[in-house]
């Protein structure tokens, strides 16, 4: 009986030991599965800004990290607090864009009434040819390659489409809607420009003066990649000194450089053949200078002009 008693509390005491590490070692699986979703390696510095639960607080089911911001409000007799609304954390990365190739069910030319012209969400990439001109290399669209970094090549609609998709909006009008491509430096009008300038407080996101490091443009570029510039741009959200600085302003990053990106801020551009659509390209990109890198408007581009310079984030209302 002694012997039995003995065997048995042994078992026991391995079954508990084994039960106590049960926890342990899901707990270990679970952080894997969540490198292995946001691509993320181990050693990676705190990948994070683009990676976990999508949109907690905010309306959307794809796409990177969201948070929610206030938009001051200038208008007399409006609520004090002013409107509050979502933004991405992070510019839209490959793998995410890939993942909207596969799940999109709208035909393109029918995600906006300006899209009519658009064939394809693919990005523009590929060699050129006299009839079918192409806009970026080959190796700008590398979804299982690269699948972090910032898509590009993709024009305003393909951004609308993406956006509609992940159950956002591109960044636009502060209460929602599209903006007049005039009202895109007033914090109260303007998602994107609220959120890069911190409530109109500040011209870069950082602060009111230029600095050549916290954000990724020419002086970074040139400093850290030269001779490759084109290497320069990495898995979205990795240049975490570019950010507001304060509340979630702070969890925003690469407003200002790394990749332009689209909004939807648009303007009526009548020509000799009829006109078109220009829509605003913000915040400059790996190449800009100060001025390219301000938080304030200074590209526009055609609505379906695609460029390894131009990218996007979405915005979305609080749930
Ligand atoms: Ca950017």
């Amino acid at each position: 009986m002694t012997y039995l008693h003995s065997l048995m509390v042994v078992a026991l005491a391995t079954l508990a030991a084994a039960c106590s590490r049960v926890p342990e070692s899901v707990e270990i699986h679970q952080a894997n599965m969540a490198a292995i979703t946001t691509g993320a390696s181990s050693t990676a510095p705190d990948p994070p800004n683009n990676a976990g639960p999508p949109t907690a607080p905010c309306k959307g089911n794809a796409g990177p990290r969201m948070v929610a911001l206030s938009a001051p409000s200038h208008v007399a007799g409006a609520d004090a607090g002013g409107l509050h609304y979502c933004i991405d954390v992070t510019e839209v990365t490959q793998g995410q864009y890939a993942e909207f190739l596969k799940g999109t069910t709208t035909p393109p030319g029918s995600e906006h009434p300006r899209c009519a012209d658009n064939r394809s969400y693919l990005p523009d990439v590929g060699p050129s040819y006299p009839n079918e001109p192409r806009n970026c290399e080959l190796a700008a669209w590398a979804p299982d390659a690269t699948p972090d970094k910032p898509v590009v090549c993709v024009d305003w609609c393909d951004a609308v489409a993406y956006c509609r998709w992940a159950g956002k909006h591109l960044c636009g009008k502060v209460g929602g809607g599209d903006l007049a491509i005039e009202e895109s430096d007033n914090p109260s009008a303007s998602e994107w420009y609220n959120a890069c300038s911190e409530g109109g407080t500040h011209a870069y996101p950082y602060g009111d003066n230029y600095e050549p490091q916290p954000c990724l443009g020419a002086d970074r570029t040139n400093l850290s990649h030269a001779g490759n510039p084109t290497s320069a741009v990495g898995p979205a959200g990795e240049h975490r000194t570019c950010v507001g600085t304060a509340g979630p302003f702070a969890s925003l990053v690469d407003l200002s450089g790394s990749v332009q990106e689209w909004t939807d801020e648009c303007t009526w551009h009548a020509t000799a053949e009829g006109g078109g659509w220009l829509c605003a390209v913000r915040g400059g990109d790996y190449l800009s200078d100060a001025a390219g890198l301000a938080c304030r408007l200074t590209n526009r581009r055609n609505i379906g002009a695609a460029s390894a310079h131009f990218g996007f984030r979405c915005c979305s209302e609080p749930r």
